[in-house]
């Protein structure tokens, strides 16, 4: 595993090395998904008796028999040992000396930030808080909402003073799902905090479970506002790809041809890739909390909100590539059998939030095509159960998704079913072993 380690500035150097929580050593996670299973499970193998706290009772049951995803036969056994305290009740957070509160922050269908897992679950920490307390905030929030909404709420309904009587960090979690090289354990983080008594407090938390020593230690609205920087410049650069890909399919040129080469300079360069769409529950949210908190304070993000535009329009723009290439073979959409593979927002990963994948099947729908979904993570009540079922039915294919079961996909297997087209939404296939067969290729910028 790779460890990130640097030379820990003298600031650093200064902080008590005995992490301050362990002295009574209760941890509880607050919010059991994708970020909160891998840090409980991290808490409690360095030595925190850990509580975990969940509001889906079904999630609780599973995980008291040791059912998650992505996790090992070690964590499993662990959490069916009843080592770990599971409980959909909030009045075991009394136990806790840490609490650290990870559930989702999404947006509402008008993108405005939808903060109620989030306050309902500090409202639950709010209940049982004891003094003393740490409390970190983990979710993801725009600069503002720990002071402006969470530090009040956690005072007026436990009666504490926040920084007298408890204390109070924001450490954004910077979970990349899917993600083997960085983990839980060994991605760096940013500490933010009002006062040093509670930074030094979370960082001697931190410290004790992560195998990094760069804990960057910032203000509160400074750590909400790096996690903000850090998903708006990622949606950024994959809606300049995106435009990038939309005048090159116009001029015929490659472009990831273009961003390969460019990827060769060794400095000034980051390759994004153009595709159709961005999907997850961060890189298309996040933006949105910060255009919401700067409109609220007097400033109109114009680059930030254009760029959620271009990503926002890939998924038609995808079905445009498919209306293009029928035409050239006389065809239209309207009743076309179209296989789309991939319906969540990542490769080889299950989560279907935002995934651009279900836009393009609403779309497909819309415009009169029957739609033949497959995902190999994924069922719903439209998909099928096999790749090759799917591929039987269908006269052109679109894939969304680049999970590695269609990076192995052929042209002869195409031909064998007779489909006719290809759309590949993640340009995942070589676009040149299809330029001997009888299928037209199609992606995105290329
Ligand atoms: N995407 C593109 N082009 C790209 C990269 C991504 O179209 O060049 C699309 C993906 O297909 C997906 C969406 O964007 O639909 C998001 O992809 P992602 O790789 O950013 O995946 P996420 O949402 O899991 O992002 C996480 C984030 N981690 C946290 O928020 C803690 C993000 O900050 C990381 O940068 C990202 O992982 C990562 O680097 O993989």
């Amino acid at each position: 595993m790779k460890v990130i380690s640097r030379k820990p500035s003298s600031l650093i150097d200064s902080l008590p090395r005995t992490p301050i929580a362990t002295k009574k050593g209760t941890v509880a996670v607050v919010g059991l998904g994708y970020v909160g299973l891998p840090l409980l499970l991290l808490s409690e193998a360095k030595g925190f008796k850990a509580i975990g706290v969940d509001t889906d009772r079904a999630k609780i049951d599973a995980l008291k028999n040791g059912q998650a995803p992505e996790i090992t036969k070690t964590e499993m056994a662990r959490l069916r040992g009843n080592k770990i305290k599971l409980s959909t009740s909030a009045g075991i957070l009394k136990e806790a000396d840490i609490v650290v509160v990870c559930v989702p922050t999404p947006v509402h269908e008008d993108h405005k930030p939808d903060l109620r897992p989030l306050k309902s679950a500090t409202l639950s920490v709010a209940k049982y808080l004891q003094p003393g307390t740490l409390v970190v905030i983990e979710s993801t929030v725009n600069p503002g909402v720990c002071e402006e909404v969470l530090i009040p709420l956690l005072e007026r309904v436990s009666g504490l003073t926040a920084e007298k009587d408890f204390y109070f960090a924001h450490c954004p979690e910077r979970i990349n799902p899917g993600d083997r090289e960085f983990t839980v354990a060994n991605i760096p983080r940013v500490i933010g905090s009002s006062t040093k008594e509670s930074g030094d407090r979370a960082e001697g938390f931190y410290r004790a479970i992560l195998d990094v020593s760069m804990l960057t230690r910032v203000s509160l609205k400074e750590a909400e506002s790096v996690k903000m920087v850090e998903n708006a410049f990622r949606d950024v650069n994959i809606a300049f790809v995106n435009e990038l890909a939309m005048s090159f399919d116009k001029l015929g040129i490659d472009l990831t041809h273009v961003i390969r080469a460019a990827s060769t300079k060794p400095f000034g360069f980051m390759p994004h890739y153009p595709g159709c769409g961005v999907g997850g529950h961060c890189i298309p949210v996040d933006p949105y909390y910060l255009i919401d908190y700067a409109r609220k304070n007097g400033f109109s993000h114009k680059f930030i909100k254009t760029a959620r535009a271009i990503n926002n329009q890939m998924p038609a723009y995808t079905i445009k590539r498919l209306k293009a290439a029928l035409n050239t073979v006389g065809k239209e959409l309207k009743g076309t059998k179209v296989a789309l593979l991939g319906l969540s927002y990542k490769r080889d990963v299950a989560d279907c939030r935002e995934s651009p994948a279900m836009v393009i099947r609403e779309k497909l729908r819309q415009a009169g095509a029957s739609v033949i979904a497959f995902d190999p993570l994924y069922t719903d009540e439209n998909t099928y159960s096999t790749l090759e079922e799917t591929l039987k039915e269908a006269k052109v294919v679109v894939i969304a998704t680049d999970h590695t079961l269609f990076r192995q996909l052929k042209p002869e297997t195409l031909e064998e079913h007779n489909i006719s087209i290809l759309i590949d939404g993640r340009n995942c296939l070589s676009k040149k072993t299809f330029a001997g067969s009888s299928v037209i290729y199609r992606g995105i910028g290329r």
